[in-house]
C-alpha cells in the first residue's frame, strides 16, 4: 500500500497541466464582458499571472499563446521573459475567426485568396514556434456553414486537407499539429471539423505529426468523451485536451466544475493507455474564460480539480479491477471504479504539496500573497485582445 501510495505521490508531482494565457484577460459572452481589476494589458502581464498559478500549484508550468491576441514584436524575448518567471511557452493556437475576410470560412473559404491568408497566418505562427521552441500547433477552426446548399461540404474538406498538408509540410522536427474538433458553433449546419472522426482522418492523412485534441467542451449532450480517449490513445493520436466544463455547449467554465465524474473517468482511460508518461506527449491543457469569478484562483482552483481527478484515477485498484472484469463480475468491476472516485484525495495533495515545498492550500496561498491587490493597483487602463474584447 505504501509502495502504491508512494508511485502516486510521484505521478502527481511530475503532472504538467498548461494554462492558456487568454484565460487570465477579460472576457464574456456576447451580452457582456465584466471588466476585472487588475487583468493583464499585455502578454507579458499574463505571463505573470501565470507563473502565480504555478508558484502556488508547482505543476503549471506552461502556457498556451493565442496569435494575435499575445502579438509581440520579439517572440524570442517573451521566451525568455517566461523563462524568467519559471515558465515555459506552450502550444501556439492561432486564429483564423476574427477578420472580416473569415465570415465563410478560412482554410475551407470557397476564395483562394482567403484560404491563402488563413495559410499564411498558420504558417507564421510556425515561425513563432520556432522563435519561441513551441512544439505545438494547435487548430481550432471555425469554418462551416449555416445552410444547406451555402457551399460544397465535400469540396471544403477537399480545401481542408490542401491547407492543412501545406502547413505540415513546414513543420519542424519537433513540431505538430494538434487538431481540435467542435461539434458546432459559429457555424450551425455544417461545420468543417465537427468531430474525432473527422479530425483523425485529417491527421492520418497528414502523417505521424499530426494528432487530435479532445475539448471536452466540444461534444453533444451525453457523448461519451473517455471512449473518444481511449480510442485516440490506442491508435497514438491523442495529442492532448483542452479542459474545461460545460453544462450546455462550450461553456468554458472550470474544469472539474460541471462533472468531475466525467474528468475522472477521462483521467482513468488515460492512465489506462499509459498517457500520463511524458513519451507519449499528450498535452494537458486548459481552455477556459472566467467571465464572472476572480481569474487566477479559478485557474488555481481549475489545475486542482485536474490533479484530484488524476489523483482519485491514480488509485483504481487495477488488479482488483482486471479479475472481476474476466469473471464477469459487473458490479464488482464498477465498485473498484467507484471506490476510487470516492476517496478523499485532497489529503493526499496536500501531502504533495507539503513535500514539494509549498503550500498546502493554493488557493489561500494566493490570497494572502497579495498579487491581486498589487496588480489591481498597478495594472490600470489598457485593453488587451481576447474573447469578446
Ligand atoms: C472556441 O471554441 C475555442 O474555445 C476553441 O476550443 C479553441 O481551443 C479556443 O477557442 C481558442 O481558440
Ligand atoms: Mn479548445
Ligand atoms: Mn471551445
Amino acid at each position: 500500500m505504501t509502495v502504491v501510495r508512494e508511485a502516486v505521490k510521484a505521478t502527481l508531482r511530475a503532472q504538467t497541466i498548461e494554462t492558456p494565457s487568454w484565460g487570465y484577460g477579460n472576457s464574456g459572452t456576447r451580452f457582456k464582458v465584466f471588466a476585472q481589476p487588475g487583468v493583464p494589458r499585455t502578454p507579458w502581464e499574463k505571463l505573470e499571472d501565470a507563473a502565480k498559478v504555478h508558484e502556488f500549484t508547482g505543476v503549471a508550468p506552461k502556457v498556451s499563446l493565442h496569435i494575435p491576441w499575445d502579438e509581440v514584436e520579439d517572440y524570442a524575448a517573451l521566451a525568455a521573459y517566461a523563462e524568467d518567471h519559471g515558465l515555459r511557452l506552450g502550444a501556439i493556437n492561432a486564429n483564423t475567426f476574427q477578420d472580416d475576410a473569415y465570415k465563410l470560412g478560412s482554410v475551407c473559404h470557397p476564395d483562394a485568396h482567403v484560404r491563402r491568408r488563413a495559410v499564411d497566418h498558420l504558417l507564421a505562427c510556425v515561425d513563432i514556434m520556432d522563435a519561441t521552441g513551441s512544439s505545438d500547433l494547435k487548430l481550432w477552426f471555425a469554418d462551416g456553414t449555416n445552410y444547406p446548399g451555402q457551399d460544397d461540404v465535400s469540396a471544403r474538406q477537399e480545401r481542408l486537407a490542401e491547407s492543412l498538408a501545406t502547413v505540415y509540410a513546414r513543420l519542424g522536427e519537433d513540431q505538430r499539429i494538434l487538431l481540435e474538433y467542435k461539434f458546432f458553433e459559429p457555424a450551425f449546419y455544417t461545420t468543417d471539423v465537427p468531430d474525432w472522426g473527422t479530425a483523425y482522418a485529417h491527421c492520418l492523412k497528414l502523417g505521424p505529426k499530426a494528432q487530435v485534441v479532445v475539448d471536452t467542451g466540444h461534444h453533444a449532450p451525453g457523448t461519451n468523451i473517455e471512449f473518444i480517449v481511449a480510442l485516440l490513445l490506442r491508435e497514438g493520436r491523442l495529442g492532448g485536451f483542452d479542459f474545461n466544463s460545460r453544462f450546455y455547449a462550450d461553456d468554458d467554465l472550470m474544469a472539474g466544475a460541471a462533472d468531475p465524474f466525467q474528468l475522472f473517468r477521462i483521467m482513468y482511460e488515460v492512465i489506462r493507455g499509459g498517457g500520463l508518461a511524458a513519451e507519449t506527449g499528450i498535452a494537458f491543457m486548459l481552455d477556459q474564460c472566467h467571465n464572472i469569478e476572480a481569474k487566477v484562483p479559478a485557474v488555481i482552483r481549475s489545475v486542482m480539480n485536474v490533479q484530484e481527478a488524476t489523483a482519485k484515477a491514480l488509485l483504481v485498484d487495477h488488479d482488483a479491477l482486471a479479475s472481476a472484469q474476466r469473471t464477469g463480475d459487473v458490479l464488482a468491476a464498477n465498485a473498484v471504479l467507484m471506490d476510487a472516485y470516492a476517496t478523499d484525495v485532497r489529503p493526499l495533495l496536500r501531502e504533495v504539496r507539503g513535500e514539494a515545498g509549498l503550500n498546502a492550500d493554493p488557493v489561500a496561498a494566493y490570497a494572502a500573497s497579495g498579487w491581486s491587490e498589487k496588480t489591481a493597483t498597478e495594472r490600470v487602463g489598457g485593453e488587451q485582445a481576447g474573447w469578446g474584447a
